[in-house]
């Protein structure tokens, strides 16, 4: 009887520490799941101009170095760029940076439809930057600021940017469409 009793409390302590180290195990991974959404959340955080600064040797280049922030009122540039190609870069502050597309063709004032593809995010110091990227560099050639100023984010998904641009060439209503035929294409259009 009390070898039984005896038996029955190991038994139980037994239990007992099976539903703690089940209930560390769920813990931890609880932790573990948080732990990894936070550690990419930082990347992503630090990440983001990290392909911006991979293809630049800022000793080199004049353009800036540039960090994450924020201004008052969303900023919007285009860059007109005097590359190997000439193309024009939209550029709209989002998420602290500001978000990239090269545009082969002059920036769409009426109807057209302009192809844009989503190029690496730039710091934000750039919407200011205009000169020459020295020849050897990733984007040598003239940089001039064709049209600048702050814009108003209408709608937004993975496949849809409305905006309004308050620029000096560009204004009102525009609109950046995902497309599957090229990689990273979008269509720009006015509305
Ligand atoms: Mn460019």
């Amino acid at each position: 009887m009390q070898n039984l009793r005896l038996h029955n409390v190991k038994a139980l302590i037994l239990v007992n520490k099976k539903l703690d180290f089940r209930r560390f195990i769920n813990l931890s991974r609880e932790l573990r799941e948080f732990s990894i959404i936070y550690i990419i959340f930082l990347l992503y955080f630090f990440m983001s101009l990290e392909q911006y600064k991979k293809k630049r040797k800022f000793s080199e280049t004049p353009e800036p170095k540039g960090k994450i922030g924020k201004t008052k009122k969303p900023i919007f540039v285009i860059h007109k760029h005097q590359a190997s190609h000439l193309h024009w870069d939209l550029r709209l502050e989002m998420d602290g940076v500001l978000r990239s597309w090269a545009v082969p063709k002059e920036p769409p004032k009426g109807k057209e439809k302009r192809l844009a593809i989503m190029v690496e995010d730039h710091p934000l110091e750039y919407a200011k930057f205009k000169g020459i990227i020295p020849e050897g560099n990733y984007g040598a050639g003239k940089v001039e600021i064709w049209d600048s100023g702050f814009y108003e984010l209408k709608i937004m998904d993975s496949k849809k940017i409305e905006f309004t641009l308050h620029g000096k060439k560009m204004k009102g209503l525009y609109v950046l469409i995902k497309t599957g035929y090229v990689k990273n294409g979008w269509l720009w259009l006015k509305l």
